[in-house]
Protein backbone atom coordinates (compact mmCIF):
# COMPACT_ATOMS: atom_id res chain seq x y z
CA UNK A 1 0.00 0.00 0.00
CA UNK A 2 1.10 3.54 -0.70
CA UNK A 3 2.79 5.09 2.28
CA UNK A 4 2.10 9.38 2.09
CA UNK A 5 3.56 11.64 4.53
CA UNK A 6 1.64 14.61 4.94
CA UNK A 7 0.53 17.51 6.62
CA UNK A 8 -2.56 19.99 6.09
CA UNK A 9 -0.38 22.11 3.91
CA UNK A 10 -1.12 23.10 0.31
CA UNK A 11 1.48 20.74 -1.37
CA UNK A 12 0.57 17.68 0.49
CA UNK A 13 -3.50 18.72 0.12
CA UNK A 14 -2.29 18.29 -4.09
CA UNK A 15 -1.55 14.53 -3.61
CA UNK A 16 -4.26 14.01 -0.69
CA UNK A 17 -7.06 15.26 -3.17
CA UNK A 18 -5.48 12.59 -5.74
CA UNK A 19 -5.08 9.33 -3.44
CA UNK A 20 -9.32 10.65 -2.56
CA UNK A 21 -10.48 11.26 -6.45
CA UNK A 22 -8.42 8.23 -7.41
CA UNK A 23 -9.49 5.98 -4.43
CA UNK A 24 -6.23 3.97 -4.58
CA UNK A 25 -5.67 2.67 -0.77
CA UNK A 26 -2.80 4.48 0.68
CA UNK A 27 -1.87 5.19 4.31
CA UNK A 28 -1.62 8.57 5.42
CA UNK A 29 1.42 9.39 7.94
CA UNK A 30 1.36 12.84 9.63
CA UNK A 31 4.38 14.74 9.35
CA UNK A 32 3.94 17.34 12.07
CA UNK A 33 6.20 19.96 10.35
CA UNK A 34 5.63 22.67 13.27
CA UNK A 35 7.82 20.19 15.10
CA UNK A 36 10.54 19.51 13.19
CA UNK A 37 10.01 15.79 12.17
CA UNK A 38 10.78 16.34 8.66
CA UNK A 39 13.93 16.77 9.57
CA UNK A 40 14.47 13.60 11.46
CA UNK A 41 17.25 11.30 9.92
CA UNK A 42 14.35 8.91 8.87
CA UNK A 43 12.38 10.95 6.68
CA UNK A 44 15.37 12.50 4.93
CA UNK A 45 16.05 9.26 3.83
CA UNK A 46 12.59 9.60 1.44
CA UNK A 47 12.84 13.95 1.34
CA UNK A 48 16.62 14.77 1.21
CA UNK A 49 14.70 18.09 0.93
CA UNK A 50 12.75 17.82 4.21
CA UNK A 51 9.97 18.99 3.04
CA UNK A 52 6.27 17.29 2.79
CA UNK A 53 4.38 15.38 0.76
CA UNK A 54 6.00 12.61 -0.29
CA UNK A 55 5.00 9.07 -1.03
CA UNK A 56 6.64 5.52 -0.73
CA UNK A 57 5.06 2.54 -2.83
CA UNK A 58 7.04 -0.90 -2.66
CA UNK A 59 10.17 0.06 -3.71
CA UNK A 60 9.36 3.33 -5.60
CA UNK A 61 10.03 6.91 -3.38
CA UNK A 62 8.65 9.95 -4.83
CA UNK A 63 9.03 13.41 -3.54
CA UNK A 64 7.90 17.12 -4.80
CA UNK A 65 3.96 17.21 -4.98
CA UNK A 66 3.61 17.80 -8.81
CA UNK A 67 6.16 15.24 -9.16
CA UNK A 68 4.04 12.87 -7.41
CA UNK A 69 0.90 14.00 -8.95
CA UNK A 70 2.59 12.74 -12.41
CA UNK A 71 3.72 9.67 -11.04
CA UNK A 72 0.20 8.58 -9.75
CA UNK A 73 -1.63 9.57 -12.77
CA UNK A 74 0.52 7.63 -15.44
CA UNK A 75 0.81 4.59 -12.67
CA UNK A 76 -3.15 4.65 -12.72
CA UNK A 77 -3.82 6.21 -16.12
CA UNK A 78 -6.20 8.72 -14.22
CA UNK A 79 -6.23 12.29 -14.62
CA UNK A 80 -4.17 12.86 -17.48
CA UNK A 81 -4.75 14.72 -20.83
CA UNK A 82 -5.56 12.47 -24.16
CA UNK A 83 -1.90 10.80 -25.29
CA UNK A 84 -0.82 13.49 -27.79
CA UNK A 85 2.46 15.46 -27.96
CA UNK A 86 0.79 18.67 -27.72
CA UNK A 87 -1.35 17.84 -24.81
CA UNK A 88 1.60 16.33 -23.34
CA UNK A 89 3.23 19.80 -23.86
CA UNK A 90 0.74 21.77 -21.94
CA UNK A 91 0.44 19.06 -18.87
CA UNK A 92 3.97 19.55 -17.85
CA UNK A 93 3.82 23.30 -19.15
CA UNK A 94 1.19 23.86 -16.32
CA UNK A 95 2.08 21.10 -13.77
CA UNK A 96 5.69 23.57 -13.72
CA UNK A 97 4.38 27.06 -13.95
CA UNK A 98 2.06 25.90 -10.76
CA UNK A 99 5.57 24.09 -9.15
CA UNK A 100 7.74 26.95 -9.85
CA UNK A 101 5.73 29.91 -10.44
CA UNK A 102 2.36 29.88 -8.30
CA UNK A 103 3.61 27.72 -4.99
CA UNK A 104 6.49 29.47 -4.49
CA UNK A 105 5.12 32.85 -4.43
CA UNK A 106 2.33 31.95 -2.98
CA UNK A 107 4.07 30.48 0.02
CA UNK A 108 6.62 33.21 0.38
CA UNK A 109 3.53 35.72 -0.06
CA UNK A 110 2.17 33.97 3.30
CA UNK A 111 4.96 34.14 4.46
CA UNK A 112 6.46 37.22 4.53
CA UNK A 113 2.74 38.86 5.68
CA UNK A 114 1.87 36.34 8.53
CA UNK A 115 4.85 35.26 9.94
CA UNK A 116 8.09 37.21 9.06
CA UNK A 117 9.74 38.80 12.54
CA UNK A 118 9.47 42.05 10.84
CA UNK A 119 7.18 43.37 8.42
CA UNK A 120 9.47 44.40 5.35
CA UNK A 121 7.38 46.28 2.76
CA UNK A 122 9.75 45.49 0.09
CA UNK A 123 9.33 41.45 0.38
CA UNK A 124 5.83 41.55 1.03
CA UNK A 125 5.10 44.09 -1.90
CA UNK A 126 6.83 41.64 -4.43
CA UNK A 127 5.57 38.25 -3.52
CA UNK A 128 2.02 39.59 -3.18
CA UNK A 129 2.69 41.01 -6.67
CA UNK A 130 3.80 38.36 -8.35
CA UNK A 131 1.59 36.17 -6.85
CA UNK A 132 -1.51 37.70 -8.00
CA UNK A 133 0.05 37.95 -11.14
CA UNK A 134 0.34 34.22 -11.60
CA UNK A 135 -3.58 33.49 -9.77
CA UNK A 136 -4.38 36.15 -12.64
CA UNK A 137 -2.82 33.77 -15.85
CA UNK A 138 -4.71 30.51 -13.77
CA UNK A 139 -7.85 33.24 -14.02
CA UNK A 140 -7.50 34.33 -18.25
CA UNK A 141 -6.90 30.25 -18.92
CA UNK A 142 -10.23 29.72 -17.31
CA UNK A 143 -12.13 32.18 -18.61
CA UNK A 144 -12.24 29.94 -22.17
CA UNK A 145 -11.91 26.47 -20.55
CA UNK A 146 -13.56 24.63 -17.82
CA UNK A 147 -10.33 22.94 -16.85
CA UNK A 148 -6.85 24.15 -17.18
CA UNK A 149 -6.31 21.28 -20.44
CA UNK A 150 -9.82 21.90 -21.73
CA UNK A 151 -12.76 19.75 -21.16
CA UNK A 152 -11.58 17.05 -19.15
CA UNK A 153 -10.16 17.31 -15.13
CA UNK A 154 -6.58 16.59 -14.46
CA UNK A 155 -3.69 16.37 -12.45
CA UNK A 156 -3.51 20.08 -13.24
CA UNK A 157 -6.62 21.22 -11.78
CA UNK A 158 -5.36 19.58 -8.68
CA UNK A 159 -1.88 21.07 -8.76
CA UNK A 160 -4.04 24.62 -8.89
CA UNK A 161 -6.52 23.85 -6.57
CA UNK A 162 -3.62 23.10 -4.01
CA UNK A 163 -3.00 26.76 -4.01
CA UNK A 164 -5.95 28.25 -4.85
CA UNK A 165 -8.30 27.34 -2.46
CA UNK A 166 -5.70 29.37 0.00
CA UNK A 167 -6.04 32.92 -2.34
CA UNK A 168 -8.28 34.78 0.20
CA UNK A 169 -4.63 33.61 3.11
CA UNK A 170 -2.74 34.68 0.14
CA UNK A 171 -4.12 38.20 -1.31
CA UNK A 172 -6.78 38.84 1.23
CA UNK A 173 -10.28 37.95 1.40
CA UNK A 174 -11.67 40.56 -1.44
CA UNK A 175 -9.23 38.64 -3.98
CA UNK A 176 -11.80 35.73 -5.20
CA UNK A 177 -13.88 38.76 -6.84
CA UNK A 178 -10.74 38.86 -9.71
CA UNK A 179 -10.39 35.62 -9.59
CA UNK A 180 -13.87 34.15 -10.48
CA UNK A 181 -13.14 31.77 -13.32
CA UNK A 182 -10.15 30.23 -11.24
CA UNK A 183 -12.65 29.54 -7.66
CA UNK A 184 -15.32 28.62 -10.07
CA UNK A 185 -12.88 25.59 -11.83
CA UNK A 186 -10.95 24.62 -9.00
CA UNK A 187 -13.53 24.30 -6.94
CA UNK A 188 -15.97 22.01 -9.61
CA UNK A 189 -14.98 18.67 -7.63
CA UNK A 190 -17.12 17.45 -5.32
CA UNK A 191 -14.11 16.52 -3.04
CA UNK A 192 -11.83 19.75 -3.91
CA UNK A 193 -15.22 21.37 -2.41
CA UNK A 194 -15.12 19.18 0.68
CA UNK A 195 -11.62 18.95 1.45
CA UNK A 196 -11.61 22.98 0.95
CA UNK A 197 -14.31 23.30 3.96
CA UNK A 198 -12.61 21.00 6.08
CA UNK A 199 -8.90 23.09 6.18
CA UNK A 200 -10.44 26.53 6.90
N1 LIG B 1 8.32 21.82 -4.07
C1 LIG B 1 7.77 21.12 -2.94
C2 LIG B 1 7.54 22.08 -1.82
C3 LIG B 1 7.09 21.37 -0.56
C4 LIG B 1 6.86 22.33 0.59
O1 LIG B 1 7.28 23.51 0.57
N2 LIG B 1 6.17 21.81 1.60
C5 LIG B 1 5.86 22.59 2.76
C6 LIG B 1 4.37 22.44 3.07
S1 LIG B 1 3.38 23.09 1.72
C7 LIG B 1 6.67 22.08 3.95
O2 LIG B 1 7.02 20.92 4.02
N3 LIG B 1 6.98 22.98 4.89
C8 LIG B 1 7.72 22.65 6.07
C9 LIG B 1 9.08 23.28 6.09
O3 LIG B 1 9.35 24.16 5.25
O4 LIG B 1 9.87 22.95 6.94
C10 LIG B 1 6.46 20.40 -3.34
O5 LIG B 1 5.78 20.88 -4.26
O6 LIG B 1 6.15 19.36 -2.76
Amino acid sequence: MIKFYYSGAPNPMKVALFLEESGLPYEAIPVDTRKGDQHKPEYLAINPNAKVPAIVDGDVTVFDSNAILLYLAEKTKKFMPENTPKARGELLSWLMFVASGVGPFSGQSVHFRNYGPEKIDYAINRYMYEAQRHFGILDDRLAKRRYMLGNTYTIVDMAVWGWARLVPTVLGEAAWMKFQNLNGSSMRSALARQLSALSR
